[in-house]
């Protein structure tokens, strides 16, 4: 009876081990961490949260703040104030950007994200760039256009396929603003979020090699003496 309960115990011991494997591996793929957050709320380029910085070659005096949004607030922001850019005095902002200057280093799969709106008169075609080096920009993805409100549904750049960004202390994203009309068209932004995978993902042959440690020591405890063949835990 006592040797029949030892095995029942055993069996469920691995069993709960092997779960509790499974369960890590695949935990470890599905966290994302933020990195650094701007939500505007105190009316300045500074980051809320995190570390990093953001510049602008805008005209200084076209760069103000407006009402926010809680559209991709995260850490329970309050929807504040906005970033609001205008196209400035002959529209000379056309071709200006703001730049963002992150490091990623200890993430991967890096994503930024951000909410938007315009003005019919603001920036209708803006393109999304990202550097490894901090210097030199790279295009990615089609110029996008505002919406007319902020809605629920940000703007999203997922960034996995470019794992130069991964664990880079000179990432650094930029978005290069076109097609205002007048000087007082605006586009406004806000919670831009950067944010990546910030855990260790085992590497698969170190999974396998713990998985079969597992079944290996129950295939030892359960083999009987004289008795070669192996028996399944299962
Ligand atoms: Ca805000
Ligand atoms: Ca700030």
């Amino acid at each position: 009876m006592s040797r029949l309960l030892s095995r029942r115990f055993t069996r469920r011991l691995l069993s709960n081990l092997v779960s509790a494997v499974l369960l890590v591996l695949f935990s470890v793929h599905a966290r994302a961490d933020e990195i650094s957050i701007w939500n505007f709320n105190d009316s300045d380029l500074a980051t809320d949260h995190g570390s990093g910085t953001l510049n602008s070659n805008f005209n200084p005096a076209n760069i103000l703040f407006a009402a926010g949004s809680t559209n991709n607030a995260r850490l329970g922001d309050p929807a504040g104030q906005a970033l609001s850019l205008q196209g400035g005095t002959s529209n000379a902002n056309n071709g200006r950007s703001i730049t963002i200057n992150v490091s990623t280093v200890g993430f991967a799969n890096i994503i930024v994200s951000f909410a938007t709106q315009g003005t019919s008169t603001g920036f209708n075609s803006n393109q999304f760039q990202y550097s490894l080096d901090g210097t030199t920009f790279i295009d990615f993805g089609s110029p996008y256009a505002p919406a007319t409100a902020f809605g629920s549904v940000p703007i999203v750049f997922t960034l996995s396929s470019v794992p130069g960004l991964n664990d880079n202390p000179n990432a650094a994203f930029r978005i290069v603003f076109n097609g205002a009309t007048s000087s007082t068209g605006t586009n406004r932004i806000d919670n831009i979020v950067v944010e990546g995978s910030s855990e260790t993902i085992p590497e698969p042959a170190t999974a396998v090699l713990l998985l079969t440690g597992l079944t290996s020591l129950y295939g030892i405890k359960r083999r009987r003496p004289g008795t070669a063949r192996w028996r399944s835990p299962i």
